[in-house]
C-alpha cells in the first residue's frame, strides 16, 4: 500500500488540549493516519521573521508531522486574507462579506509555492498526495511544476459555491485551471460537484469522457462526491465512558426537570447562530407554557479572531443572547447558556448524549460533524432528536433527521415543539435510520472511498 503525504493549512498533534482538537478536517485525518501511517505537512501556526523553509518534524500516537513556519505577512494575506476573508465567504455564499484585495491573492500564491518548495523533498516516488481545503487550491500545480508526478488528490472541505457567485472572484479563472493539476478532486455532496462540473461545462468548453472524468484540454480529472464521517465507533465508545457520565450527571444536577437542547459550532457566521437564537426566541415567544421546561447550552469555541467579522459576530451573539435571558429568564431558570469554549471530546459526549435535541442550524456548510457525532453519542433506548438545517451537506445523508431552513425563525421554534414533543417510538425510528448511516459511512470508509480512487489513476501525470 502506498505511504500517504497528507497536506493541510494546519496540522493537528494528538493531544490532551481540547482547543488542539476543534476543526472538523482535524478530527478526520488524525483518525486517518493513524490507521495508515504517513506525513502530515503544514505551518505550524507559529511565525518567523524571515522564511527560511526550515522543517520541524514530530512523531506521536503513530502519525509524523513535518511543519514550517511563515511571516507575519504571509499570514495576514495568505490565512485571515485570500482564505478567510475572500473564499470562505463566497464559498459559503456571504458575497456581502467576501473581500477582494490584490494583496491578499498576492499571499496566497506566495505561501502555496513555499509549501511546494517544502514539502516536494519529503514526497517519496510512491507516495499518494492528498491535499486539503480552500487553502492550498493551487498548491497541485506548484507540485507539478516542481516535478512531482505523484498522483495527486484534492478535497474540498467546504461547498463549493454556484458559478453566478465564484464569477464575483476575479481570479476565478485561475483557481479553477489549478485544480486541474490534480487526478482525483472529491466533495461531500452531489450538489457542490455539480456547481463545480457546471463551471467547467460553461466556464471552460470541459467536456465528458467515457470513464466519467471531466476533460479540458489535455487535462482529466475525476471529480467526486466523498461525504466525510466520523470516527463512530470512537465516539459512541466516548459516550458511554466514564468522563462522559460524569459531564451527564452534572447537567443533569443542574437542570433537573428541564429537556437540555445543545448546539456546538465554531464561532462562525456560516452556522447560522443568530438565527438559532431568534428562532429560539420565537420558539419561547409562540409557548409560553414551555418556558422554563427547557434551555439551550450554545457551545461556541471562539475562531479566526483576527478577521474583524468573527470579532463582530462574536458581539453580535453575546448581545442576542444577553437579550433573550433578559427578556426570558427568571430567578431560577436562564433559556440560554452560552459558553465560549472548548471541550475534550468524552465531555463533548457526555453533553450530546445529555441532551433531548440538538440543534445544527448551520446556513451553508460543507458537511458538518456535529451532527454525526450528536447521534452517535445517542443512548438507542431513549435517543434525542436532531434538528438539521437543509443547507448542511449532512443534510444529503441525514434525512431522517428534522430538517429545517435555517433562515425561517417560524420553522425553527415549529421545529424545536415537534422535537420537544416527539414520542420515543418515532425517535427510536429516526435514529436507528440515522446511526446506521453513520455507522456505514464513517471516517475510514471516506477515506478508503478517496484514496481508492486516487490510487487506481491509472498513468500518473507529467509535467
Ligand atoms: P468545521 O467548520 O470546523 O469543519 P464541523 O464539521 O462542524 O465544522 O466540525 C467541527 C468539529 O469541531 C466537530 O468535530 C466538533 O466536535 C468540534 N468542536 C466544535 N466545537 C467544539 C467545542 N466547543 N469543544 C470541542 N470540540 C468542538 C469544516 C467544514 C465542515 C466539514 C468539516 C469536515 O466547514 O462543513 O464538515 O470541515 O470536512
Amino acid at each position: 500500500m502506498s505511504r500517504l503525504v497528507v497536506i493541510s493549512n494546519r496540522v493537528a498533534v494528538p493531544s490532551k488540549d481540547a482547543s488542539a482538537n476543534q476543526g472538523g478536517l482535524a478530527v478526520a485525518l488524525l483518525s486517518a493516519l493513524r490507521e495508515r501511517g504517513g506525513i502530515w505537512f503544514g505551518w505550524s501556526g507559529e511565525t518567523t521573521e524571515h522564511f527560511t523553509g526550515e522543517i520541524h518534524r514530530a512523531e506521536g500516537d503513530g502519525v509524523t508531522t513535518a511543519t514550517i513556519d511563515l511571516e507575519e505577512q504571509d499570514i495576514d494575506e495568505y490565512y485571515n486574507g485570500f482564505a478567510n476573508r475572500t473564499l470562505w465567504p463566497l464559498f459559503h455564499y456571504r458575497i456581502d462579506l467576501t473581500e477582494f484585495e490584490r494583496d491578499f491573492e498576492g499571499g496566497y500564491k506566495r505561501v502555496n509555492a513555499r509549501f511546494a518548495d517544502t514539502v516536494r523533498p519529503l514526497i517519496g516516488d510512491d507516495d499518494l498526495v492528498w491535499v486539503h481545503d480552500y487553502h492550498l487550491i493551487p498548491l497541485g500545480a506548484r507540485l507539478r511544476e516542481r516535478g512531482v508526478t505523484n498522483r495527486l488528490g484534492f478535497f474540498l472541505h467546504t461547498p463549493w459555491p454556484p458559478s453566478r457567485l465564484l464569477v464575483s472572484l476575479p481570479s476565478h479563472k485561475r483557481l479553477v485551471e489549478a485544480l486541474f493539476a490534480y487526478d482525483v478532486i472529491g466533495f461531500h455532496t452531489e450538489d457542490w460537484l455539480d456547481s463545480f462540473h457546471r463551471y467547467v461545462v460553461d466556464m471552460m468548453g470541459g467536456t465528458f469522457d467515457e470513464d466519467g472524468c471531466v476533460v479540458v484540454g489535455s487535462r482529466r480529472v475525476r471529480a467526486i462526491v466523498a461525504p466525510i464521517g466520523i470516527d463512530t465507533a470512537e465516539f459512541e465508545a466516548a459516550a458511554v465512558s466514564p468522563e462522559a457520565r460524569f459531564t451527564m450527571e452534572r447537567m443533569q444536577m443542574s437542570s433537573t426537570g428541564r429537556s437540555l437542547m445543545v448546539g456546538v459550532d465554531r464561532l462562525d457566521y456560516s452556522k447560522g447562530l443568530r438565527e438559532r437564537f431568534l428562532g429560539y426566541e420565537r420558539f419561547l415567544h409562540n409557548h409560553p407554557d414551555r418556558r422554563g421546561l427547557v434551555y439551550l447550552l450554545q457551545v461556541a469555541p471562539p475562531s479566526r479572531e483576527k478577521v474583524n467579522t468573527y470579532q463582530e459576530i462574536r458581539a453580535d451573539l453575546d448581545a442576542l443572547s444577553g437579550r433573550i435571558n433578559g427578556e426570558y429568564a427568571d430567578m431560577d431558570w436562564v433559556p440560554i447558556r452560552y459558553v465560549n469554549q472548548g471541550y475534550p471530546r468524552p465531555q463533548l459526549a457526555g453533553i450530546y448524549r445529555a441532551a433531548r435535541v440538538a440543534l445544527v442550524t448551520p446556513l451553508r456548510d460543507g458537511m458538518n460533524l456535529v451532527a454525526k457525532e450528536y447521534v452517535a453519542a445517542q443512548d438507542p433506548q431513549d435517543p434525542g432528536v436532531l434538528i438539521l438545517s437543509s443547507f448542511a451537506g449532512a443534510a444529503a445523508q441525514m434525512t431522517d433527521a428534522v430538517l429545517v431552513n435555517p433562515y425561517s425563525a417560524e420553522e425553527l421554534a415549529d421545529a424545536i415543539d415537534q422535537a420537544l414533543s416527539m414520542p420515543r417510538d418515532e425517535r427510536r425510528r429516526r435514529w436507528q435510520a440515522l446511526i446506521a448511516g453513520v455507522r456505514r459511512e464513517d471516517v475510514f470508509w471516506w477515506c478508503d472511498l478517496f484514496l481508492g480512487e486516487l490510487a487506481a489513476v491509472k498513468v500518473p501525470v507529467t509535467g
